[in-house]
């Protein structure tokens, strides 16, 4: 039998935690034969909250489920950990600046990085998917020296399976229809989502749709402004879907992408497209054998670019701001 591979999750007791972790224990995230022991990491007062999570896992009986442990200690949580999906983060409080925003997020995402680095297995993957992502990526990256850079990921495949669904049914195709879309830059309202090279049943998407103003004024906005719309519908963020691409943006980094098709991911740029190296910026990437690397030479066009500096010039700005705090 193999050994279980250790996949650790903070903010275990949360709405996304909930979605994602009955998902995990049954095999989703690595595979049907693949054992997972979850650790489970929240503050001291979640703890009992996780408590109560991990007897219902337990009431599942998942056979692919070797053991839970809950600690509020990252040092414990982290320890021996391969997969990492950082989950917890601090919100924006009402009235709350920027800087105040990064500053918590990093008191968090800082120690948790440290505690990748003295503790995780040498093969640790980390998905970022706490708000905001990106910047939180880079603060535990930067905490985390021995870990080699390009295993710490933001998420924004939430972005991309969005943008995934609203092309399918304005041009009456389905999700499995489309390959090679893209979200260029930060997991915000700044986000572009990229047709330029899709592709829809074989055809160019941009040419499919041949709409360039539901491009810039309904499909962008859409995309970039679905997490608003499900709190403003549902009473509260987005919780399922996340988890579903959280599994999703795992499941590839490990498995792969499909042939003739990629996916998008934050992750460390490395000057490609003219987007500054370091900043954890989201790329077209193709995974194999458990790496990922960035699709070159796609053709930028003048629209495209416009939007994808307007990204990044805001995540250098979190960058700069971080590295003002110490941080990075
Ligand atoms: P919840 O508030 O339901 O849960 C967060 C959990 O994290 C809480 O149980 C809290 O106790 C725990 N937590 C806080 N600080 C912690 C720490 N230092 N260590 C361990 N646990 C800690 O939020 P939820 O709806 O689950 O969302 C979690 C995060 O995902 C938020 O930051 C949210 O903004 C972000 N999202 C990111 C998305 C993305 O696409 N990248 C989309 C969905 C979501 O909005």
């Amino acid at each position: 039998t193999r050994t279980p591979v250790n996949v650790t999750v903070t903010g275990a007791a949360g709405q996304i935690g909930y979605a994602l972790l009955f998902r995990v224990a049954s095999g989703q995230l690595l595979g049907a034969d693949v054992p997972v022991r979850l650790r489970l990491l929240e503050i001291p007062q979640a703890v009992q909250a996780a408590e109560g999570t991990a007897m219902e896992l337990d009431d599942c009986a998942f056979p692919l489920l070797s053991g839970i442990d809950i600690s509020d200690d990252a040092n414990v949580a982290f320890d021996g950990c391969n997969i990492a999906l950082l989950v917890g983060a601090r919100p924006r409080a009402k009235g709350m600046e920027r800087g105040d925003l990064l500053e918590a997020n990093g008191g968090i995402f800082k120690p948790q990085g440290q505690a990748i680095n003295g503790h995780a297995a040498e093969d640790v993957k980390v998905l970022v998917v706490g708000n905001p992502a990106n910047t939180n990526a880079l603060i535990a990256q930067a905490a985390a020296p021995d870990v080699p850079g390009e295993r710490f990921t933001a998420m924004t495949r939430l972005d991309h399976n969005r943008a995934l669904s609203q092309l399918a049914r304005k041009t009456g195709s389905t999700v499995s229809d489309i390959s090679r879309l893209t979200i260029w830059g930060n997991h915000s309202a700044t986000q572009y989502p990229d047709i330029f090279h899709a592709r829809i049943a074989g055809k160019n998407a941009a040419e499919v749709v041949n709409d360039e103003k539901w491009l810039a004024d309904d499909f962008i906005p859409t995309v970039a402004k679905r997490g608003a719309a499900i709190i403003e519908a549902r009473g509260a963020s987005s919780a399922a879907s996340a988890a579903n691409a959280a599994i999703d943006h795992v499941h590839t980094w490990v498995n792969g992408t499909p042939e003739r098709d990629w996916t998008s991911m934050g992750i460390p740029s490395d000057g490609s497209y003219g987007v500054p190296e370091g900043i954890i910026s989201s790329f077209p990437v193709t995974c194999a054998g458990g790496s990922y690397e960035i699709v070159q030479g796609l053709e930028i066009n003048d629209f495209s670019r416009a939007r994808i500096d307007a990204s990044v010039r805001e995540l250098t700005e979190e960058r700069d701001a971080v590295r003002g705090l110490g941080l990075v």
